[in-house]
């Protein structure tokens, strides 16, 4: 008798030595499975999950808050410093101090962030909640533009709409000043978030979608099927999971997730919080770990903050650490249930579709350019992946250079078919060509690299620039 997770650490045993002799395989399958995971965010990478928690700019001077969320969580959200009305207080003047200050956080301890989020008919600033037609749609997809692009780079997945759905039995849309400007408002606003950062997740995030007959959920699948039909560049949906004894998580939920995974987009638990205590608590939260883990692309768990006496419904005692900061029961089951390992993710932090083959993604141009740099993947490690970047000459040239960029945690640790030099942080690698770097028109070179991710498969971002 196996565990699951031993069965997945055999799965990617058994791919790690693929091609090897059957006989080689036996000796692998009786490696003992390593101890338990003793954090949320360990436990999760074991299946190439995420564990994350939304997080509260003005409680990071808190000891106790941040011990317990440098250690047990690898994923952040603001829970509210990266809103609509936090970041663009007056019309054209952005905020971003808070933002910073989460995301600074977040990236200095080795965390990824979810952004949360770029549109969204509610914390509208003032000057937005007054507008409307098209000068809302061009103040919204401005907002989208603006705040993708300063945040490009560092952002996993954004929540580029959010709760635009009715509740009830209607399975409309959800009537608010941007719904009025028009029912394409949600791709327009997709779009404009893909073209400010090619390089981020970008999904729809709602709440009440998690029962699979409910209306809300079937209008959000149906719209995400005629995305996906329709080329709208959606990457991931995003299950809120507020739950109470009103709204209990469903039996079905992973059947809704599946589902939702079937259409081609990756599914992320992004708000969870159960109200209740005691093993009746434990237990449900034990069912959505559960339902996330069976899911392939159930990519990972957020919990709508870190204690108690941190949630936004903190009456409801929702959280999986009480307001002291001990572990509750709730807590125990999340990391038991963690621990018995789920069907690994295919391509962690991947924005494309497992299986196929990526589409390069083109960069910038940075001005002067007569020169692409398109990335394309290459085989992929449980500690890290290779790269290949193609130059194209755009007209012809007589030299290139092409700068790498990684974000912490991860490091290049190898690369070919190229000189390259760092910038002091590291992150940086600008490839020169080993010998002459001249191109004809149309013409092609290629070189390649090795990323230690370190749990970050998020691809590197590129430049080319001629001479
Ligand atoms: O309502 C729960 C969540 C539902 N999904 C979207 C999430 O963004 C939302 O989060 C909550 C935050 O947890 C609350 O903290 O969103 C609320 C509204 O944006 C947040 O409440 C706001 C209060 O409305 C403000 O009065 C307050 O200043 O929190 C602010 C900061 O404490």
């Amino acid at each position: 008798m196996t565990t699951p997770r031993q069965r997945y650490r055999r799965g990617r045993l058994a791919a790690a030595f693929g091609g090897l002799a059957a006989a080689t395989l036996a000796v692998t399958l009786a490696v003992p499975a390593a101890a338990a995971a003793s954090t949320l965010q360990a436990a999760a990478a074991e299946s190439g999950r995420y564990f994350g928690t939304a997080i509260a700019a003005s409680r990071l001077n808190d000891g106790t808050y941040t011990t317990i969320a440098n250690r047990e969580f690898n994923m952040i959200t603001a829970e509210n410093e990266m809103k609509m009305d936090a970041m663009q207080p007056s019309r054209g003047q952005f905020n971003w101090s808070s933002g910073d200050r989460i995301v600074n956080w977040a990236r200095q301890n080795g965390k990824q962030v979810r952004g949360h989020a770029l549109a969204w008919h509610s914390q509208q600033p003032g000057w937005m909640q007054n507008m409307s037609g098209s000068q809302l749609r061009t103040a919204m997809l401005d907002h989208v533009t603006q705040v993708a692009s300063y945040y490009r780079g560092k952002i996993y997945a954004w929540d580029v709409v959010n709760e635009a759905f009715a509740d009830g039995s209607s399975g409309a849309r959800r009537d608010s000043n941007l719904q009025r400007t028009g029912n394409d408002w949600i791709e327009a606003a997709f779009r404009a978030a893909r073209a400010a950062d090619p390089g981020a997740k970008l999904c729809y995030n709602d709440y009440n979608t998690d029962n699979w007959q409910h209306a809300k959920t079937q209008a959000v699948y149906n719209m995400v099927k005629d995305f996906k039909a329709r080329g709208v560049p959606i990457d991931c949906v995003g299950f809120q999971a507020h739950f109470n004894s009103g709204n209990p998580v469903p039996s079905n939920y992973h059947t809704t997730l599946q589902n939702f995974a079937d259409l081609g987009v990756d599914v992320q638990i992004t708000e969870l919080d159960i109200e209740g205590s005691g093993s009746s608590q434990a237990q449900q939260y034990q069912g959505v770990v559960q339902a996330c883990l069976s899911v392939a692309r159930c990519t990972g768990i957020t919990v709508w903050g870190v204690r108690d006496t941190d949630s936004w419904r903190a009456s409801g005692t929702p959280l999986l650490f009480d307001g002291s900061g001990n572990k509750k029961a709730a807590y125990t089951s999340v990391l038991n249930q963690l621990n018995q390992g789920g069907t690994p993710v295919p391509n962690p932090g991947n924005p494309t579709q497992p299986g196929t083959t990526p589409t390069p993604t083109p960069t910038q141009n940075p001005g002067t350019g007569s020169c692409t740099a398109t990335y394309s993947e290459g085989q992929k490690w449980n500690d890290r992946f290779n790269g290949t970047v193609t130059i194209r000459a755009n007209t012809a040239i007589s030299g290139w250079s092409s700068t790498v960029t990684v974000r912490q945690p991860q490091r290049i640790i190898a690369t070919w078919n190229g000189s390259p030099t760092w910038d002091s942080s590291g992150n940086v690698m600008t490839m020169r060509p080993s010998g002459s770097g001249a191109l004809a028109a149309g013409q092609t070179v290629s070189f390649g690299f090795t990323v230690q991710h370190n749990g970050d498969w998020t691809w590197p971002t590129l430049t080319c620039s001629a001479s």
